[in-house]
């Protein structure tokens, strides 16, 4: 990654020289210390133990339960399936309010464990579920709230367990995005009935492929034991039904040696994140997403809310430009979860309910960061958003 243009600059799209001579991609996965993950790779091979909750997926366990101040750690073979089992776990029938500003697998999660999905809308700032808005979602089939802690954003935890309390409703957290963030003090995976966490590649912390159910109950424990496990109990027992949502030992080696790094990766990224505020916010028409108070954050992402009137552009035409500059902005979470033909039919659909939805699915773009990036990355991108705004006129004709 090398310097190629100066801080007054032409836009590459309006012929200038990219700010960056190779694509610079919204996240680059860690890669763990090589003597690290031979150490644990060695166990692996050594025992020729490779899954079915062997002694390396117990270790994991055993050690984000404990980073994660979590009762218990269930871990699985990806976040989605994690959240499948999560909710199968609680035994549920009817309707889950969710978000549609979220990945699609928070919703094919409750589609694909035979519930209703009910899009509600979003807080326009904080633009997690809107605790008001869900309470009117809540009908007599409802049996659960599935609130996203989008970009690691901790969700009004405490209106949203208040209104599951007064409902008698279970609440389960997508905290994809959430791994390591506390709130008020307490871990994100103290709320709710249960939390899911992602181990994808993109995330904070992995394993390449998986994630893990949190929770207290032990009880809820071993059930997502025999979810993930064929339901079998025993040598000669099998225990109502099951899948296999199994963590392999390989990808846990892979977690092991790359946990001791994700504390040194969020504080570069805390460091990168201030950088890109203060580049950022004096910007007109860039917002940033309002985060709750009192919240020790993990940086998974960079998210901005571009305004097209006070930027002079949209989103679209932005990003556009961007990849000229060879920044490779992303649209998360661009269509919406409530457009996917397999839902748009739903009552709850309707883009009249969904107005912060909609209109954050059209603005938010995220952009790069890395702790790689440095932060000489983070200025070029601020560079070149400066740049394309300030011949805006310019872009959008380039780009229509
Ligand atoms: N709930 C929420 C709210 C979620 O956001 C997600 C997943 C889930 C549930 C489900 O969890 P998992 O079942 O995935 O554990 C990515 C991830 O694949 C997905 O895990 C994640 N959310 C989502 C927000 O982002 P894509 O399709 O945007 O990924 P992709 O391949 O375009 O990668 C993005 C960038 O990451 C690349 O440009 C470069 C970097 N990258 C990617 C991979 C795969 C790497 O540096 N190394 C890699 O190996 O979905």
């Amino acid at each position: 990654m090398s310097a190629v243009s100066g801080p007054t600059r032409t836009p590459a799209l309006l012929g200038g020289k990219p700010a960056f001579e190779d694509p610079v991609t919204v996240t680059r996965a860690l890669s763990p210390d090589r003597a690290l993950f031979e150490q644990q790779l060695d166990r692996v091979l050594g025992a020729r133990w490779f899954t079915n909750h062997g002694p390396v997926v117990q270790e994991l366990e055993a050690r984000v339960r404990e980073r994660l101040g979590a009762g218990f750690c269930a871990a699985f073979c990806n976040g989605t399936v994690a959240l499948q089992a999560a909710l199968v776990s609680l035994d549920l029938e009817g309707e889950v309010v969710t978000t549609p500003f979220t990945f699609p697998a928070t919703v094919h999660a409750i589609r694909w464990t035979g519930l209703v999905p009910v899009f509600c809308d979003v807080d326009p700032e904080t633009w997690n579920l809107d605790p008001a808005r869900a309470a009117e979602r809540v009908g007599g089939r409802t049996c659960a709230l599935l609130p996203v802690h989008v970009f690691g954003n901790p969700c009004d935890v405490d209106a949203l367990d208040a209104l599951a309390r007064a409902r008698g409703l279970r609440t389960v957290y997508d905290a994809a995005h959430a791994f390591g963030v506390r709130h008020r003090g307490r871990p994100i995976a103290e709320f709710g009935d249960l939390s899911v966490v992602s181990f994808h590649a993109t995330k904070i912390f992995h394993t390449a492929e998986g994630g893990a159910v949190l929770g207290r109950d032990p009880a809820c424990y071993e059930r997502l034991a025999l979810l993930r496990n064929f339901g079998i109990a025993g040598e000669e027992e099998v225990r109502g039904i099951g899948s296999n949502g199994k963590l392999s030992e390989l990808h846990a080696a892979l977690g092991l040696a790359l946990l001791p790094a994700e504390a040194e990766e969020r504080l570069a990224r805390a460091g990168l994140t201030r950088r890109y505020r203060e580049r950022l916010s004096e910007l007109e028409g860039v917002c940033f997403q309002r985060i709750a108070p009192d919240t020790e954050r993990n940086h998974y992402n960079l998210a901005v809310e571009i305004d097209p009137e006070g930027f002079g552009l949209t989103r679209d035409e932005l990003h556009r430009a961007l990849r000229a500059e060879n920044v490779v902005a992303r649209k998360y979470f661009h269509p919406l979860c409530s457009e996917n033909p397999a839902y748009r039919e739903l009552p709850s659909a309707d883009p009249a309910e969904l107005p912060n939805a909609h209109r954050l699915a059209r603005r938010v773009l995220c952009l790069p960061l890395f702790g790689e990036l440095g932060e000489e990355g983070v200025e070029r991108v601020c560079e070149a958003i400066v740049a394309i705004r300030a011949n805006a006129g310019a872009v959008r004709r380039a780009v229509c």
